[in-house]
């Protein structure tokens, strides 16, 4: 096998910063004495730790650097070409029963699993570094915060988990010594990047992750979709919490009244953007902050939901990124920024494709060739990513390390919707929100491999992401609704509504800040609604439209309901619950029943 991560050889003082937990040892030097790796590598986050891997990175042509002046202190790494998006085919639930999956995962048996994933790891690090990354996920002094350690052989993943997570000695302190503390077991290896030898497999009884032969960021950076959501749904649920892929945001009035929402949209629906949304001229005075941009951790106090975010930075889609599309976006990732698949210009600067201004005249496309505006291909991959510490962001919440959280006054949950689905609605109560969430859909993305733009149920964005049994999953909303006093009202939206000229309705970006506006005045028992058979409503007066340019006849084909539409759509939310073999809790089922019959009253 070709080595494509030769080894790296620190001086003292730099990989010698071993943990002292006899089990996190123990583990090490399993996968060790397994993967046979030249040396190993021991994290502490340090910024000399920083520099000396980035040194190497550069030597090794993992990373490019980029124009000081232009990007300071900022990179770009080129995937492998097979190797671009996450692969839900071969991203695997691993419990002792094909039940405890359920019928939206792939399941794989555990024993198996184990055997199949140590032939190929056997050997797989001769010759490489073994790089052991201790992490924390969540605020140090949260109570939800989690323990994870990802064994990798790519510098790419360390610098990347350095900037998505809170790493090094944090995570070691937290652990301490205890042999039985809870902590995640991450290995990854990058094989040889054959798409034949790539899997990602979660073993959620035993806290563990195993993902060989990819190094693209959402199959390898095990904190992320695997730790914090396949396996944190899986321990949310045991413990009486909720992992969600959510955003979650603030919202200040000028009065200085706050509330915070967390909401949950396919990957690449603009969940960064909403995070970062800033309100336009018209909302003077209001502020939107950013707790979260992907994923939620919440839990019950006093009888609301209070959210944290668990990362520290933000993976997201850079093609559609611009100073119009999202300014927070742009100036985080200014510097101290990690490319992915972007395109380079001749002066070292990145480039995607609607970034502000005209286009280069030549560039080396995401894959390594030359580029001008005639090529055919892309010059940036369309799920070409950004790693860039949230700190960076101009509107980062004040309170994002504040350990018990923030309280949720609204949950939102949205789809890219050509047809169908109103700019916005409220659901009638806890239970039926859950329903809005379990049948939400969306038109598929180039976040995952897979065709684009096929409209397929993505339950409360969790798909691809819950580690446990849908039905379960369902069971367990009801559950922590039962347990909440003061539930977040729930909604939801559709930025991607398109009218007969196939033109979208809605401006979106900025201008959603009058849909949250009036998700707000809900919260407040003051915004105005209408009761129609699929939730609340806003007529068109309850909507702050002022300063828009929008006619009457797109607002009201935004917020309509066409009947037959909504036939098709009954009948497709049957055959979504049909298709998941008798799990749906009996309540949803109930929940279809009656919006059927609020149809035809
Ligand atoms: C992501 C995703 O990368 O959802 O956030 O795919
Ligand atoms: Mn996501």
């Amino acid at each position: 096998m070709e080595n494509i991560a030769p080894a790296i050889f620190p001086p003292n003082g730099i990989g010698d910063t071993k943990p002292t937990n006899q089990a996190v040892l123990d583990w090490v030097h399993e996968i060790g004495k397994l993967t046979k790796p030249e040396n190993i590598f021991w994290c502490d986050g340090s910024e000399r730790e920083n520099e000396f891997l980035t040194a190497e990175s550069l030597k090794q042509n993992v990373l490019i650097k980029l124009n000081e002046k232009k990007v300071p202190c900022s990179y770009l790494h080129r995937s492998n070409p097979n190797d671009v998006a996450r692969v839900e085919k071969v991203t695997f639930i691993c419990t002792p029963t094909k039940e405890e999956a359920g019928p939206t995962n792939n399941w794989s048996e555990p024993a198996d699993t184990y055997s199949k994933l140590y032939r190929l790891l056997n050997g797989a690090m001769r010759g490489r570094t073994m790089f052991v990354v201790p992490y924390i996920m969540g605020p140090p002094d949260s109570p939800l915060t989690k323990v994870g350690f990802e064994i990798t052989d790519s510098k790419y993943v360390v610098l990347s988990m350095r900037i998505m997570t809170r790493m090094g000695k944090i995570a070691l302190n937290r652990l301490g010594n205890d042999p039985k503390a809870e902590w995640n077991r991450g290995v990854h290896s990058l094989l040889d990047v054959d798409p034949d030898r790539r899997f990602i497999c979660h073993f959620p009884k035993d806290n563990t992750i195993i993902s060989v032969g990819s190094g693209y960021g959402g199959n390898v950076l095990l904190s992320k979709k695997c730790l914090a959501l396949r396996i944190g749904s899986y321990l949310a649920r045991k413990q009486g919490w909720m992992a969600e892929h959510m955003l979650i945001l603030g919202v200040e009035s000028p009065e200085g009244r706050k509330h915070y929402v967390a909401a949950a949209f396919p990957s690449a629906c603009g969940k960064t953007n909403f995070a970062m949304l800033i309100p336009p001229a018209h909302f003077n005075g209001w502020k939107v902050t950013t707790v979260g941009d992907d994923i939620a951790w919440m839990e019950i106090r006093d009888g609301r939901l209070f959210a944290v975010n668990p990362e520290n930075g933000y993976f997201g889609v850079v093609p559609g990124t611009s100073y119009k599309s999202n300014p927070n976006a742009m100036k985080s990732i200014e510097h101290d920024t990690l490319y992915t698949n972007v395109a380079l210009t001749n002066d070292a600067d990145v480039w995607w494709e609607g970034k502000d201004g005209a286009p280069p005249k030549h560039a080396i496309d995401w894959r390594g060739n030359d580029w001008t505006p005639e090529s055919k291909e892309k010059a940036a991959h369309p799920n070409s990513r950004f790693a860039t510490p949230m700190r960076n962001n101009p509107a980062l919440d004040p309170d994002v390390e504040r350990g018990e959280g923030v309280p949720i006054s609204a949950i939102i949950f949205g789809g890219r919707r050509s047809d169908t689905v109103p700019l916005v609605y409220e659901a009638f109560d806890w239970n039926h929100g859950i329903y809005l969430g379990a049948t939400m859909a969306s038109e598929t993305t180039a976040a995952a491999t897979g065709a684009v733009g096929r409209v397929r149920r993505d339950p409360m964005a969790m798909l691809p992401f819950c580690g446990y049994n849908i039905g379960d999953y369902f069971r367990h909303w009801m559950d922590i609704g039962k347990r909440l006093t003061n539930p977040p009202l729930i909604f939801n939206v559709n930025w991607f509504r398109k009218g007969e000229n196939g033109k979208f309705l809605w401006p979106g970006f900025g201008e959603n800040m009058r849909v949250l506006k009036w998700v707000i005045d809900r919260c407040e028992r003051r915004g105005g609604a209408l009761k129609s058979p699929v939730g609340w409503l806003p007529s068109p007066h309850d909507l702050d439209l002022e300063e828009l340019d929008i006619d009457h006849k797109s607002v009201a084909d935004l917020l309509g309901i066409d009947h037959e539409e909504w036939q098709k759509e009954l009948a497709e939310h049957k055959t979504f619950f049909d298709s998941l073999g008798g799990v749906v809790p009996e309540e949803l089922q109930k929940q279809r029943e009656q919006l059927v019959a609020r149809f035809n009253e």
